[in-house]
């Protein structure tokens, strides 16, 4: 049975007059978009396989045709899915406050088709699965040809072509990390929304929140590593709790 949805009073008033908020989103709000999670076991062909042994430079260089084929497995998930009502309430949700941050560790893109980006700063940790680049020069190549022998090679320098993401053991855009700590630094309000909170550094976003003195929300229908630390702990589905807060904040709903 659902625990009904309860919206802290306190957390309605505080974001009502907060000119700064972050969030931080993670699989888990792309669930409901039908795009499995990285807890969830992988289906078919890729049931044997978890995502951190494929998502590596290593797993790359062993086998790049295995590695090049399961993006385009992904890629092709990722194209069948919609933005779903938790990220159409992010995207709302930039219009309602002077400054807000959205920082994301998916690759889906699924927040900028839904429309998040436009009035705010989007923040992609972790690079877009719909990018390519080549694994040698890093550079990202728009067009190449198809191959029988995956992966399709560099226009430029012949070398292997890869998705324009960031794997375990790589280092994340500098940019885009210092951007999203300095977010988490100053705001007064942050986010964490569908994640598991164990994959550094976009796990420490909080903690910096928490310690700059920031309200810190989690929605999560699990907890994880950051519930004990949250000030609010939203035991329930993005796609439930995000529109319900922006009716409750925003829609005049007293
Ligand atoms: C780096 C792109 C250094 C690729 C991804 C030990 C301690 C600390 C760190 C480490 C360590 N050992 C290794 C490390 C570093 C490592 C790391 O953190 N490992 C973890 C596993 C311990 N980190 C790295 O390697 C990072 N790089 O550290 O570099 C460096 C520095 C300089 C020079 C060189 C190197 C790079 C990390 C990025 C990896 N790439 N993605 C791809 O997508 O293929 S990470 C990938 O997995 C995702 O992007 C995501 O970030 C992560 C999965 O996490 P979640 O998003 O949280 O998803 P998950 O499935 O785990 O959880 C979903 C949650 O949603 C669940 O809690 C569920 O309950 C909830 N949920 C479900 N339905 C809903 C819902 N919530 C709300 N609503 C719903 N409907």
């Amino acid at each position: 049975m659902e625990t009904p949805l309860e919206l802290p009073l306190e957390l309605i008033q505080v974001l009502r007059s907060a000119r700064s908020v972050a969030a931080l989103t993670g699989a888990g709000i792309s669930a409901e978009s039908g795009i499995p999670t990285f807890r969830e076991a992988q289906t078919g062909l890729w049931s044997r396989y978890r995502p951190e042994e494929l998502a590596t430079p290593a797993a790359f260089e062993k086998n790049p045709r295995l590695v090049w084929e399961w993006y385009a497995w992904r890629r092709e998930i990722v194209s069948r899915a919609l933005p779903n009502p938790g990220h159409l309430a992010l995207a709302e949700m930039e219009e309602h406050l002077p400054q807000f941050t959205l920082i994301t560790q998916n690759v889906d893109g699924l927040h900028q088709r839904a429309g998040s980006g436009k009035k705010a700063a989007l923040i992609e940790l972790h690079g877009n699965i719909q990018r390519t680049k080549c694994y040698e020069e890093n550079r990202v190549v728009e067009r190449w040809q198809e191959t029988p022998d995956p992966p399709p090679r560099c226009p430029h320098c012949g070398g292997p072509l890869r998705p324009d993401v960031v794997w375990f053991g790589e280092a994340l855009p500098w940019d885009a990390l210092e951007a999203a700590q300095a977010a988490a630094a100053n705001c007064e309000v942050f986010f964490s929304i569908g994640t598991s909170a164990l994959v550094e550094p976009a796990a420490s976003l909080p903690l910096i929140a928490r310690r700059s003195g920031a309200c810190v929300v989690e929605i999560n229908p699990q907890s994880t590593p950051l519930t004990r630390l949250a000030t609010y702990f939203l035991p329930h589905p993005a796609g439930v709790v995000l529109p319900a807060l922006i009716s409750r904040v925003w829609g005049g709903v007293d």
